[in-house]
């Protein structure tokens, strides 16, 4: 008999969810509406969950599955899954470390283009008749990108791969992290304040697990009147209530965002404003990197379900 999969989030490419199909039994909680009877009919039986970075799964939801032996998260962040009761019950749980780092770096540089650029602004001026209806051009004029000072929160695979991007654009680099690291050649800057009032853009990359919070009213306004935030890691450590009054009274610049405190819900206010670039948390979302994360997916699955340790575990 095949093995039962629980798939809380659907998988986008259609060969990963083939070959899911032919390997198990898959139950597709997301499909379904009555998610405490799915639960109840199937919970005994499921022996791996895929899930998503964001989305995780809690200690409540593995109470219910006796049998899990393995939980393959098809993402990075960890932050979402309860670890220490995951570790406790010696479930594996994987994530597809490497696989989507080019992307999500890719995606910030493109976040802050877009921002301090006007990207966004440009493309809703020309699509909607404005230009031609308002000649000589009636937008205010963009800041530069190249040459920014960038300081990047969390110097791991993906504030790393944001790191060689921006010195191509001939920006200078420095960053924080919880120490300093010997092996790359930007300045490190311990406090995040301090890296703020340094920086003309603010680039979060750093793990959400207990960095709640850290960008407030304070780092804000560090940053400054002309400096833009971007953030491709979670909404979570970001203060939207700080940032939403900090770009309404022009404390700073702008932002580019991917990610937010209560996704998919975003906050009006951030979509009334021109001088921010918004994005439903895709950073990810390409055919390349979702193909390679699904194939990380099944070999941690299927590892795991023959009783072997998976090549990344955080648990085990
Ligand atoms: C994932 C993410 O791609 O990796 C993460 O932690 O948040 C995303 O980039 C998303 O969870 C899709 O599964």
């Amino acid at each position: 008999m095949k093995p039962t999969v629980l798939l809380l989030n659907p998988i986008l490419i259609p060969a990963i969810n083939d070959e899911l199909d032919a390997l198990y039994n898959v139950v597709r909680y997301f499909q379904h509406d009555d998610k405490d009877a799915l639960i109840r009919e199937h919970g005994a039986s499921i022996r791996g969950v895929v899930t998503g970075g964001h989305a995780g799964i809690k200690q409540a939801l593995m109470e219910r599955m006796p049998a899990l032996q393995v939980v393959a998260v098809n993402g990075v962040g960890s932050d979402a899954v309860d670890l220490d009761y995951a570790r406790s019950r010696g479930i594996h749980v994987s994530a597809t470390l490497g696989a989507l780092t080019d992307d999500v770096a890719d995606m910030a540089i493109g976040l802050l283009i877009a921002a301090c650029r006007g990207l966004c602004t440009g493309d809703r001026y020309v699509r909607g008749g404005d230009w031609a209806k308002s000649p000589p051009p009636a937008l205010p004029l963009a800041r530069r990108f190249s040459g920014m000072r960038v300081g990047i929160v969390g110097l791991g695979r993906v504030g790393r791969a944001i790191a060689t991007r921006t010195a191509a654009f001939g920006c200078a680099i420095s960053y924080t992290d919880l120490k300093a690291l010997d092996d790359v050649p930007y300045t490190f800057v311990a406090d995040l304040v301090q890296l703020a009032q340094e920086s003309d853009a603010l680039i979060l990359a750093a793990a959400a697990d207990k960095a709640g919070g850290i960008i407030n009213a304070a780092v804000l306004d560090a940053l400054g009147k002309d400096g833009f935030l971007i953030n491709v890691a979670r909404g979570k450590l970001v203060n939207e209530t700080d940032l939403i009054d900090a770009l309404r009274a022009g404390r700073i610049a702008g932002a580019g965002l991917d990610v937010f405190a209560d996704e998919p819900h975003v906050p009006d206010a951030l979509r009334q404003m021109e001088c921010v670039a918004l994005q439903p948390h895709r950073a990810s979302a390409t055919i390349e990197t979702r193909t390679a994360m699904g194939e990380m997916v099944l070999a941690s699955l299927a590892r795991g379900l023959a009783g072997l340790r998976p090549e990344i575990s955080l648990t085990t």
